[in-house]
Order: structure tokens, then C-alpha cells, then sequence
């Protein structure tokens, strides 16, 4: 068929250096920190700038450096996170050509357990992977938001004939106790590592800064199968690659850091681990700017998810008509399907089929799929789950103690967060 021609086309169009790797994705963490949008699905399932989900970020970097063989490992609720790549997602690769993306929940095929750290959930897959005969493996998180050409890296890996490389970027010293933190010498070799330290190390260029670990490996795969295997028989082990593969590797192999910079090399690039729901905020806030560090209008650099066929986006005066208020967005992301009729938003993602009502207010908020904000409702830093209906003159975010004692969530900075099947009572804001 034409789809196959083209799609031969791309593959023999596509390095050798790519094709020679199979990427294993993880993406079966817990999520918790994220409170309710992680209590029915996946973290990399959970919804991102009003039209994707997280993993489609991963995804995408994927694609656009034609790796075209990815296992995505699986674990906590997974429903949603395989009806959303089988739908977004399949079409893209063509198992006659050697490409795949399969879902792999965990095997049970080596012991009882469900997948124990990232390490382990790699060695339960070990018979898969063999399969697929690679030279390297890209080991990737599927909940990170960023924009990243693998092949700069795992080049830089074979060039230096590196067992693992880490992907590794400069963090304020005080963020640096989440991650895990590296020492380099002038050849990127690794001379130390920490996992999350309570007290990070500095780069000795500059005292704030640390150099950490994006959470990203690319592991020759003969390596990574001995490495897989001795640490399975450990009992003392986390079966971790941050906590055990990693720190054990550095004095008796060649471990290297490959520093992932912005294409221009002028500054950091952009990358976040959403992990909390201030980190998760944020980052959709990042979207809504004139100028993001993260642009999804890049036609070099697509960024691909699954779209229903929705209508378009309407905007329109409120029923009274134009002597109401006018219906309209600013500095905010409006997706297919919603309507904003006679209300104001402002510095917010609005989702797929989100309604609007008349006089309703919206300010730095992200509302997911089919969130229906009723009239005079007042809404500030609030994050709502799909379908949530919003009673005509609720007013959120606005008193942290009353938003609390109606049960919903609120972060230390003061972001709300409304669970997916939420009852909310009517309220007289004003
Ligand atoms: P963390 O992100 O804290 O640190 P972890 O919780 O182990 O590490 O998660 C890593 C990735 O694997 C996440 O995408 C998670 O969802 C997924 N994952 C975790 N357990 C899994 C399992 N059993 N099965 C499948 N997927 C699983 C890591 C590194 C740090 C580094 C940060 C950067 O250990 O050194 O700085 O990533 O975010
Ligand atoms: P998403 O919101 O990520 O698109 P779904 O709508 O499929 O995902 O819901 C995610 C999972 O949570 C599904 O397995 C679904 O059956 C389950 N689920 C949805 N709503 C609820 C609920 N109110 N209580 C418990 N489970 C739910």
C-alpha cells in the first residue's frame, strides 16, 4: 500500500545509528505527589496542555529521531495510557518494516512481582529486548516534558565508547535533592553520582548550579544485560538504576554524562519533570506566554497526540447578545470543541469541550476535557479534572481555608485541584 511505501521510505531514509537502538520507555511510576489526576490513570496519562498527555512528549522526541522501536512499560492503572497509544499512537509504525511500540505490563514471567525498581521492570522485559538484538538501549521516562533529539546522544555514546551514558542537565542546587546529582571530569566521564543527596554537590564552575540526572540512559546492551542479571540476584538491591546500576557502575566502567543544552547551546534547554502538582502547573503555565521555551507551533520539532473530530473553538457574546459581556480568551491555549460564551479567560489551558458561561471568569487555570464553568463563577489557580460541572456563582481559589475544608486540594502556593467526579455544592461567592 502507499502508507507501506512511505513508510519504507522513512525507514531506509532513517540512520543506521537508530536503527541499531531499542528504547524502552518507563512509564509505570505512581504518580502520587500528583494527588487525584493520578488516583483512575498512568502518570504519562495524565493531561498536558489541553490536548496531549504527558507521554506524548517522550513519544514525540522519539519519532523525531527516527527511533521506531519502543517497549513502554507499564504497571499503575494503565487503561487510559493504552487506549490513548493505541489510538495516537499505532498508526505511526509499521511492524513489516521492524518497527514497533508495544505495551508491556509487567511479564510475571521471572517471579511473582510486579516491576520493583526501573532496573527491575528493564530485566523483566530482558527476553524482549534480546529479541529485538539491539547494540544500545535508550532507556527514557515516559513523564517528562521536554524537547530532546536522541541522536546527538547516543552518538556521543558510541564515540566514547561509553557502557552508559546519562543524560544530564544543569539544576539550581537547591532542586538538586530531587534528582541524582553528577560529578564529571573534562572528558564528561563520570567521577561521582548521588541519587537524590540530601546535600548536592556543586559544579565547580558555579556554587548554585549541579549537574543532574534527567533519568535517561543510553546502555550497551550487552552491558546492560550482565548489569540486569547480577543486580536481579541481589537481595540487597532496590533493583534501581538511580540507587544501585549506576553508583555501582562508575569506578569499573565507563559511565559518561551527555550534556543536553538548547540547539542554539546558548542556554539550558527546557525540561521539566513534572512531579507535583506545582511542577505540573507550572509547566502548562509555561505553554500560555507569548514567547514559551516550550513551543508546540514548531513544525521541526511536532509534537503528537490523538485528536478526536471535534468543532472548532467558538467564541461568542453572552445570551443576551452584544450589549452582554464578549466571550474571550487571552494569553491561553483554547482547544477543539470548547466555548466560550459571554465569559473571560485569561493565562489558562482550556481543554477539549469546555463550556464557558456568561460572566464567568477564568484566570490561570487549566481546565481538562468537558469542564462546564457556570455563570458569575469566579476561578483563579485552579486545575479541574475531565467533566467536572461547576455551579453557576462558585468562586475558587480565592480563600485556600475554604477551598480545603470543601475538600479539594491545595498546594503550598495555593493551586486548587477539583477530582475528576467531583460534586460541587452551589455557593453564593459574592
Ligand atoms: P525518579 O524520577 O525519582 O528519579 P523513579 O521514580 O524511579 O525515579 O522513576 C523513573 C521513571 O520510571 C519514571 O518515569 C517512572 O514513572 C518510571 N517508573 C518507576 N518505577 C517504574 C516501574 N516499576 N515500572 C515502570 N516504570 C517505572 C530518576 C533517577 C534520578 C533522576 C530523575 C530525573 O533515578 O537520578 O535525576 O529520574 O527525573
Ligand atoms: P482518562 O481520564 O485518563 O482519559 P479514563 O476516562 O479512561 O481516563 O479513566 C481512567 C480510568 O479510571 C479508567 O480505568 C476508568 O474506568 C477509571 N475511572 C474513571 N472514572 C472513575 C471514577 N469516578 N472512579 C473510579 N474509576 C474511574
Amino acid at each position: 500500500s502507499s502508507a507501506k511505501l512511505r513508510g519504507n521510505a522513512y525507514t531506509q531514509g532513517a540512520t543506521k545509528l537508530m536503527r541499531d537502538t531499542l528504547t524502552v520507555i518507563l512509564a509505570g511510576g505512581r504518580g502520587t505527589r500528583l494527588e487525584s489526576l493520578t488516583r483512575d490513570r498512568a502518570k504519562p496519562a495524565v493531561p498536558f496542555g489541553g490536548l496531549y498527555r504527558i507521554v506524548d512528549f517522550v513519544l514525540s522526541n522519539c519519532l523525531n529521531s527516527d527511533m521506531r522501536r519502543l517497549l513502554l512499560l507499564t504497571q499503575y492503572k494503565a487503561q487510559s495510557l493504552d487506549r490513548h497509544i493505541n489510538l495516537a499512537w499505532r498508526n505511526y509504525f509499521c511492524r513489516e518494516l521492524g518497527e514497533f511500540i508495544d505495551v508491556m505490563p509487567p511479564q510475571q514471567r521471572i517471579d511473582d512481582n510486579w516491576y520493583q525498581g526501573t532496573a527491575d521492570a528493564v530485566y523483566q522485559n530482558i527476553y524482549a529486548i534480546e529479541n529485538a538484538q539491539p547494540k544500545d538501549v535508550v532507556v527514557l521516562a515516559g513523564d517528562h516534558i521536554y524537547k530532546m533529539n536522541y541522536k546527538p546522544m547516543v552518538d556521543f555514546h558510541r564515540k566514547m565508547d561509553a557502557d552508559i551514558t546519562i543524560g544530564a542537565l544543569r539544576v539550581a542546587r537547591n532542586e538538586a535533592t530531587q534528582f541524582g546529582v553528577l560529578q564529571t571530569d573534562v572528558d564528561h566521564r563520570l567521577t561521582g553520582f548521588q541519587e537524590k543527596p540530601a546535600d548536592p554537590i556543586a559544579m565547580p564552575e558555579d556554587p548554585d548550579m549541579c549537574l543532574a540526572s534527567m533519568g535517561i540512559y543510553v546502555f550497551n546492551a550487552r552491558f546492560l544485560y550482565e548489569q540486569l542479571c547480577d543486580d536481579a540476584t541481589n537481595t540487597g538491591s532496590d533493583h534501581d538504576f538511580g540507587k544501585n546500576i549506576i553508583p555501582a557502575a562508575i569506578d569499573d566502567y565507563r559511565v559518561f554524562a551527555f550534556p543536553f543544552l538548547d540547539e542554539n547551546r546558548k542556554r539550558d534547554a527546557y525540561w521539566r519533570d513534572v512531579g507535583t502538582i506545582d511542577a505540573y502547573y507550572e509547566a502548562n503555565m509555561d505553554l500560555v506566554g507569548v514567547d514559551p521555551q516550550l513551543n508546540l507551533y514548531d513544525q521541526v520539532w511536532p509534537i503528537r497526540s490523538y485528536q478526536p473530530m471535534l468543532p472548532p473553538p467558538k467564541f461568542v457574546f453572552g445570551s443576551e447578545g452584544p450589549s452582554s459581556r464578549r466571550g474571550e480568551a487571552l494569553d491561553s491555549i483554547v482547544c477543539q470543541g470548547a466555548i466560550i460564551s459571554g465569559g473571560s479567560v485569561s493565562r489558562s489551558v482550556i481543554g477539549p469541550n469546555v463550556r464557558i458561561n456568561s460572566y464567568a471568569q477564568v484566570e490561570d487555570s487549566i481546565l481538562f476535557d468537558g469542564v462546564e464553568v457556570g455563570r458569575r463563577c469566579r476561578l483563579r489557580r485552579v486545575i479541574i479534572d475531565k467533566g467536572v460541572h461547576i455551579p453557576s456563582e462558585t468562586e475558587i481559589g480565592f480563600d485556600p481555608a475554604a477551598d480545603a475544608a470543601r475538600g479539594f486540594t491545595v498546594t503550598d502556593s495555593g493551586i486548587v485541584v477539583i477530582a475528576r467526579g467531583e460534586q460541587i455544592e452551589p455557593s453564593r461567592g459574592r
